[in-house]
């Protein structure tokens, strides 16, 4: 799956470079989501700076994973990550109903940052094959998704174990950033 889907966004003559960063509180499935995706070495940074930094460059989209919550002081440090970024996705731990409001804190207050405010919202409702993980919309509205004004943003559930789901969600956002950019027939679907 991984090689087909990444043509949803890549090709060579397409010069544009595709910024996405993935978001979500730590065991929300970022990590497993990036495997599964193939896209290549996962180049992960940690330390010096307080937090984990998994960076995947493939043709021209580069993806900056890192997870959320519970460090407002490193807030400005990564904050910059975001500049410039055409693509959200956050990704949700949906069994985990502790933790929901933190997601959502986390979550308003990236997609309402300044440096956000032109990007697509994807939101990935992971782990739906487990027993009594909340369904796309619930998750949606935990969120506060749909209170987001003039955003274009969709939530779609997933399974990063069994990639179900990935192909519904980025191919979507692939053709979001398409119709957005007008990049015409340079990014093949
Ligand atoms: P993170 O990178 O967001 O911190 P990880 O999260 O990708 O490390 O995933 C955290 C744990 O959740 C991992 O389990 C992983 O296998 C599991 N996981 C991720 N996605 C799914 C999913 O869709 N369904 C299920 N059932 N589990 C998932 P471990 O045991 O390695 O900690
Ligand atoms: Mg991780």
């Amino acid at each position: 799956m991984g090689q087909s889907l990444m043509k949803l966004f890549f090709d060579n003559s397409c010069q544009k470079e595709v910024k996405v960063v993935m978001l979500g509180l730590d065991a929300a499935g970022k990590t497993t989501i990036l495997y599964r995706l193939h896209v290549g070495e996962v180049l992960s940074t940690v330390p010096t700076i307080g937090f984990n930094v998994e960076k995947v460059e493939y043709k021209n989209v580069a993806f900056t994973v890192w997870d959320v919550g519970g460090q407002d002081k490193l807030r400005p440090l990564w904050r910059q990550c975001l500049s410039n970024s055409d693509a959200l996705i956050y990704v949700v731990d949906s069994v985990d109903r502790d933790r929901v409001g933190v997601a959502r804190e986390e979550f308003q207050a990236i997609a309402k940052d300044p440096l956000m405010l032109n990007s697509v919202v994807l939101v990935l409702a992971n782990k739906q094959d487990m027993k009594g993980a909340m369904k796309p919309p619930e998750v949606g509205q935990r969120l506060g998704l749909y209170d987001l004004k003039n955003r274009t943003s969709r939530v779609v559930g997933a399974c990063a174990l069994t990639g179900e789901g990935l192909h519904e969600g980025l191919g979507w956002l692939a053709a979001t950033l398409k119709d957005a950019h007008a990049w015409g027939s340079s990014v093949r679907f």
